[in-house]
């Protein structure tokens, strides 16, 4: 099966359903107050975690997602009903930009993770809200929101706690494949490893997730081998495993090699914390090897093992746990690239622009507030205080004085004007 990694896709949140404007006709009564419902809000789109999930298969098919539209409101003050959100299951690691905006809108990088990628719109409000004592038969509405469009990326990142680093041939698929259920390919000739496995490992009531990684080479970072391709995967590994091969003829310098070749991937993974383990114990010179090995380096904890029969992977099961305990979880996007910041929430659309259109006129543009424009009825007393309270809200005036709009100026909302009053 192909691994899945990337999918482009369009989806749109399910718009709100109008208010409307009704009347009750009782027999006695034939004009017995407001009583037009609201609508309904529309669906939304939301992904969500699911650790059963790992490719993104499933919505490489889907090029459309749609949530459902909201109700419109009834008479009788019935609510228009609201819609269901559609709930996107995707694995782990997941993550999905904006096309448009070139903005990272979710990072599903826990396993309770779940974002809203489409807001639904909001069910407008029927008449029967909009009574008061000065207008007991309001004959106006609001329309519902639109439900949010985008055009996305979904891209699935390897997401892995510990990296297993090391020249080829040392065993680190052998250990991979001791310690969890994975069942990556091991050989006895390099490069047996072309593409980074991951398995689940168990230890006590806990687990992470174990990156087996194809050998990196010296020269790695000038394009030799396979090893720095792949590295980028374990650039969010909390923790690498050193692993080494103690039968080899000079462990000192195969330990320098690699670590060298992580200092020269862009962002450092040498300033990653280490495991180092000394594999392959049973070989002849391995013994004399570490007695080397560790003059060299008094400081290093190192774990002697011989993964080929399990034997001392326990202990470093252990240190890897206690060190992920404490070692931050990394987001799943680089912030120093091209990403822009993270916007996790539905942000509300901007309310208004300004546009100073010369001699004193200024012209006002803005869903929001040509919504409220078009939800005004502007020969019900009722209705224009409302609409001036929310202009108010929205700071409108705030924003046109600091724009350099003068008492007596004349401001345009579509083909609706007003004079600026500035008290002082
Ligand atoms: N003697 C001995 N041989 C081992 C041990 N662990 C692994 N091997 C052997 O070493 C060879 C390489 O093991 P792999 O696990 O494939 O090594 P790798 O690091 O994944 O290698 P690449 O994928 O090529 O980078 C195989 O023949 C293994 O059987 C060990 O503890 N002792
Ligand atoms: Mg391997």
């Amino acid at each position: 099966m192909q691994f899945i990694d990337k999918v482009k896709l369009k989806m749109k949140a399910g718009n709100g359903g109008n208010g409307i404007v009704a009347f009750k006709h009782e027999k006695y009564n034939p004009l017995g107050g407001p009583s037009g419902g609201d609508g309904g809000n529309g669906g939304s789109i939301i992904f969500k975690v699911d650790t059963n999930k790992s490719t993104l298969l499933d919505l490489r098919f889907s090029k459309m997602i749609r949530a459902e539209d909201g109700e419109n409101g009834k008479g009788n003050n019935m609510y228009g009903a609201s819609r269901d959100d559609v709930i996107i299951k995707v694995p782990l690691g997941t993550i999905v930009k904006d096309l448009d905006t070139n903005e990272i809108v979710a990072d599903l990088n826990t396993l309770d993770s779940e974002e809203v990628i489409c807001q639904g719109g909001k069910g407008g409000k029927g008449n029967y809200h909009f009574k008061s004592s000065r207008n007991n038969a309001p004959d106006h509405c609001t329309l519902g929101t639109p439900g949010q469009e985008r055009n996305v990326l979904v891209e699935l990142k390897l997401l892995a706690d510990v990296g297993l680093v090391g020249l080829p041939s040392v065993g680190k698929s052998t250990l991979l494949s001791v310690v969890s259920n994975a069942k990556p390919e091991i050989a006895d000739y390099p490069f047996t490893t072309l593409k980074p496995q991951l398995g689940m490992v168990k230890v006590g009531d806990s687990s992470f997730v174990m990156a087996d990684l194809p050998g990196l080479i010296e020269g790695a970072s000038e394009g030799k081998g396979l090893g720095h391709e792949f590295l980028k995967h374990i650039e969010r590994c909390r923790l690498i495993i050193h692993v080494l091969d103690m039968g080899r003829e000079d462990p000192i310098n195969d330990y320098e090699v690699i670590n060298e070749e992580l200092k020269k991937y862009p962002g450092n993974l040498a300033d990653r914390p280490q495991i180092v383990v000394a594999n392959k114990m049973d070989l002849d010179n391995a013994k004399e090897n570490l007695e080397k090995f560790k003059e060299k380096y008094p400081d290093l904890d190192v774990y002697e093992t011989t993964t080929l029969i399990n034997e001392g992977l326990m202990p470093v099961l252990y240190k890897a746990k206690d060190m992920l305990k404490e070692l931050p979880q990394f987001p799943l996007y680089d912030p120093n690239k091209t990403d822009k910041k993270v916007v996790y929430k539905y942000e509300e659309p901007e309310q208004f622009k300004i546009f100073n259109e010369g001699n004193g006129i200024w012209r006002v543009e803005g869903d929001k507030i040509e919504r409220l424009f078009r939800n005004t009825n502007f020969s019900d007393d009722d209705s224009v205080l409302r609409f001036s309270r929310a202009l108010s809200k929205m700071k409108l005036d705030d924003a046109l004085r600091e724009k350099g709009c003068k008492n007596g100026d004349q401001v345009f909302i579509e083909d609706y004007s007003f004079d600026f009053m500035d008290e002082d």
